[in-house]
């Protein structure tokens, strides 16, 4: 994808090979990273550093606001980040908004991540994108929306444009909170400078860029764009609802395996290459 380099997993075995009416999917056992799902070619997580992508995209920004309730994905239909939105006790609505069947049904059945999660599907397709979707959504609906999409080309290139992110505000309530997939600083930093200051137009609260390592995404890293609406307050660099172990019978939930209130905070320091890159940030 990336001129002059490339990243390789050794496939043990094809699990499934199937083309959808958006992309093709497939599902690999590897050799050292457990399955695989891939989409359009495009590595989209695997079993072993899943638990990076999918608890920060989700624990930054419902770890930030006190108590969330109703909170939106927009792709996300392996179901992993369903799994760490489940995590919280306060949420009583989860709605996921994906636009390939395909993806949800593969991944239930090779990758097993839907198991414990309670949500709400809407499918979306190309009659009915996400766009359209969020429009129709009452003002103020969300606490938390979280865009877990792939990467900008193909189904998911409307969602890094302006009036994507112009009715994710308006679905969101004051102080309500956006988590964005925001690609690798050392591959696209235009695409997040352009991601940061649309962000910056859009929503009057706090824009901040976070990351996390991945070692299977392009150069092992992966970025999130936090924002807020205008409303009470979010300070994303200081969480105030961290995130319990136990639930209220004393049970011990499923281990987190890398989100915890330290990477939180250490999320947000960003190299110095790219404050200067991104001069918004
Ligand atoms: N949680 C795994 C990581 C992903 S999954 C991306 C999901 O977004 C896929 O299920 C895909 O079908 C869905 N998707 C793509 N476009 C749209 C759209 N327009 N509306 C709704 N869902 C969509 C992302 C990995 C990031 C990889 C970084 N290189």
């Amino acid at each position: 994808m990336y001129a002059g380099e490339a990243h390789s997993l050794e496939v043990e075995e094809i699990l499934y090979e199937g083309k959808s009416d958006y992309q093709e999917v497939l599902v690999f056992q590897s050799s050292s990273y457990g399955k695989v799902l891939v989409l359009d070619g495009i590595v989209q997580l695997t079993e072993k550093d899943e638990c990076a992508y999918q608890e920060m995209i989700a624990h930054l920004p419902l770890c930030s606001i006190p108590s969330p309730k109703a909170v939106l994905v927009v792709g996300g239909g392996d179901g992993g980040v369903l799994r760490e939105i489940s995590r919280h006790t306060s949420v009583e609505t989860i709605d996921i908004c994906e636009i390939d069947k395909m993806v949800i049904d593969v991944s239930a059945t090779y990758l097993h991540s839907m198991h414990n999660s309670r949500y709400r599907l809407i499918m979306t397709s190309l009659i009915q994108t996400a766009v359209e979707f969020l429009q129709r959504t009452p003002a103020g609906k969300y606490d938390a929306i979280i865009v877990d999409s792939s990467d900008p080309v193909g189904p998911a290139l409307e969602l890094v444009e302006k009036p994507f992110f112009e009715t994710i505000a308006r679905a969101l309530r004051p102080g309500g909170v956006l988590c964005n997939m925001a690609e690798s600083m050392w591959l696209h930093t235009h695409l997040i400078e352009d991601m940061i200051s649309i962000c910056r137009e859009t929503f009057k609260g706090s824009v901040h860029y976070a990351w996390a390592s991945v070692p299977t995404y392009p150069s092992g890293v992966i970025g999130f764009v936090l924002c807020s609406t205008e409303g009470p307050g979010v300070d994303f660099l200081n969480p105030v609802n961290p995130i319990e172990e136990v639930d209220g019978a004393g049970n011990h939930k499923r281990e987190l395996r890398f989100y915890n209130s330290e990477m939180h905070r250490a999320a947000f320091a960003l190299p110095n290459f790219l404050k200067r890159e991104v001069s918004l940030l």
